[in-house]
């Protein structure tokens, strides 16, 4: 594949890459009309696509039914599940990579860990298998807008996902695996490497001299750190989907 493919655009080798929490989107929220008119504007002057940690249905709540269409590539669950102008590119597989014997000890521990922990509030579903990463949350994923808002806090408070991650970290020193906490809830465990700079190998081929990343947790422990910081990566800080919106007119004047 060549740039030939997006002479629709006056920067054709151009593609600006997004992260959806707190960049296209409040965390967990719904993208803004001005955000759908932004990204509209924005995909006269270049390419564009998101990158998450999130699967694919989280994505669609948050950025519409129509997200694979919105975008010219998608990213969901960091490029392990990718699409190219809403035609799907090779999968990878986490299950497969680790292999189900360790997979196993892995949730086992997670799930006792939880079971000694003494917080406020437990839901359910606090384990979520996905296609690239596995997703672990203390309090559970199905927890509501109003407890997840308040574990947050707490969790900020008493550092209970970082304390969970250094204890897998000291259990599993040899499963090459990294633990990021990217959200309000949860934290997410997939293979070192498949970070957000995993999604950049679908890109390879395609022309592009600059690649614009934005992204709001571009902090050291982040998980927008690491794309962020790659060499061939422009990347921006942002704080919230205003200030994406801010440099996208500094940049693009739109
Ligand atoms: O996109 C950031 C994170 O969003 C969610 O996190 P939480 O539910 O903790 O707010 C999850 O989908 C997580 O996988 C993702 O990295």
């Amino acid at each position: 594949m060549t740039s030939a493919d997006w002479t629709d655009r006056e920067f054709p080798n151009t593609i600006c890459l997004f992260d959806v929490d707190g960049t296209l989107t409040p965390a967990r929220g719904f993208i803004s009309d001005e955000m759908r008119q932004t990204l509209e504007d924005l995909r006269k002057k270049c390419v564009v696509g998101f990158v998450g940690g999130s699967d694919l249905p989280k994505q669609k709540e948050q950025l519409g039914a129509e997200a694979l269409s919105m975008f010219d590539f998608c990213f969901s669950e960091n490029g392990l599940t990718a699409f190219r102008q809403g035609v799907k590119l090779p999968e990878n597989s986490f299950i497969q990579h680790l292999g189900e014997s360790r997979y196993a000890a892995l949730v086992n521990f997670c799930l006792r860990y939880i079971a000694d922990l003494e917080i406020p509030q437990k839901r359910g579903t606090f384990v979520e298998f996905r296609q690239g990463m596995v997703n672990i949350s203390p309090i559970g994923r199905n927890c509501s807008r109003e407890e997840r808002n308040n574990y947050e806090v707490y969790d900020l408070q008493h550092g209970v996902r970082q304390k969970f991650v250094e204890a897998l970290e000291k259990e599993f020193p040899d499963y090459g695996l990294k633990y990021s906490i990217g959200g309000q809830i949860s934290f997410d465990v997939f293979p070192i490497g498949w970070d957000k700079t995993y999604c950049l190998r679908h890109l390879e081929g395609e022309g592009f001299t600059t690649i614009h990343f934005f992204g709001d947790k571009a902090f050291k422990g982040g998980n927008d750190w690491e794309i962020y910081n790659d060499e061939s990566v422009t990347g921006h800080s942002i704080k919230n989907p205003d200030e994406t919106r801010a440099e996208l007119k500094k940049l693009f004047d739109i």
